[in-house]
């Protein structure tokens, strides 16, 4: 695929979840630096970083997408030798893909250990990290069941309830607003995340944010499963994660919204639950508490406040 179709694709959610978006965008850096007809280090250099801010461009909250791209990146901004920057994106790239891969594996052996038997499990859109902890579950034997959202506007709630019924999990189909009223009913929800914040705070599809105040409410533990290239470095300085916003025609076709003159639609993509109601963050490290969010940005991440100009 051309990087342009990548960024085509992402754009258009053909390619979406943040996991899923941070291995393709690796993976198209590296099938770009081998078709670049150059073995000049300086025009290679220039070219990569345009690819890197195609990609970087297409979607603004999940911080996997520049954690991804920072890491492949890396090796080509301090080759020496066009040999060298080439080597190290194919490598780099390689090993990102096969360690994201892996993150999600252990964070499903890990979350399912937080499933019991008797449990009934709400899950908001479509997490591959978040899902793989209730197949895993399943997996193991233990008998559940999972209350999954339709998700409004896209509706990525139905590839959950796919992923489930084909598994063999137990499945419950709800429109988003039902969550509440099912919440007395649920003992557990797992979610995935596009972005975790130095304070702990979890940035995912938009609802998350009130599933989590629904179950605050009623005592059910909330927790995200979350590889640590989700945590996001820039907002050790106090940096907030932009919540994109995508086309109105998403949510009300444009003939209709035509007819509305007054009426604007509003089409936020993701929102911002804070730590105070998110019980454990699962890792492929391990389980953290939200507060301990930082830690995983300075040790695991390696990234000091001083890497920044602030
Ligand atoms: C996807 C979404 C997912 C996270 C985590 O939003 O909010 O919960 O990206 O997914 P969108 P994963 O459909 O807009 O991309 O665990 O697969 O990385």
């Amino acid at each position: 695929m051309s990087l342009a179709d990548t960024a085509r694709k992402i754009k258009n959610m053909e390619i979406r979840g943040a996991g899923r978006i941070a291995r393709t965008c690796a993976t198209a850096l590296k099938e770009y630096s081998e078709s670049l007809k150059t073995s000049d280090l300086k025009t290679f250099q220039k070219e990569m970083e345009s690819a890197a801010d195609i990609l970087l461009q297409t979607r603004p909250t999940a911080v996997s997408l520049p954690n991804a791209v920072n890491i492949v990146m890396k090796g080509v901004r301090s080759a020496e030798s066009y040999e060298e920057a080439l080597n190290s994106v194919r490598k780099s790239a390689y090993d990102f893909v096969e360690s994201s891969n892996a993150a999600v594996r252990r964070i499903a052996e890990i979350g399912a250990r937080h499933i019991r038997d008797g449990d009934v499990i709400l899950t908001h859109c479509n997490s591959q990290a978040a899902i793989a902890c209730i197949i895993e579950a399943h997996r193991q034997g233990k008998d559940f069941e999972v209350f999954a959202t339709e998700v409004r506007p896209r509706k990525q709630g139905l590839l959950t309830i796919k992923a489930l019924s084909d598994a063999g999990v137990k499945t419950n189909f709800i429109v988003d607003s039902a969550a509440r009223f099912f919440m007395k009913q649920v003992t557990l929800v797992i979610v995935g995340s596009d972005a975790v914040t130095a304070n702990g705070a979890v940035v995912n599809k938009i609802g998350t944010s009130q599933i989590a105040l629904a179950a605050h409410e009623a005592r059910t533990p909330f927790i995200v499963a979350a590889e640590t290239y989700k945590f996001a470095p820039r907002t050790i300085t106090g940096e907030l994660i932009r919540i994109e916003e995508r086309d109105s025609s998403e949510v009300l076709d444009k003939s209709v919204s035509l007819t509305l003159p007054n009426v604007t639609v509003r089409n936020p993509a993701f929102d911002v639950t804070p730590a105070d109601y998110i019980d454990l963050i699962i890792t492929e490290q391990g389980v953290i508490p939200p507060e301990m969010a930082y830690i995983i940005i300075k040790e695991s991440l390696g990234w000091e406040i001083s890497d920044f100009d602030v």
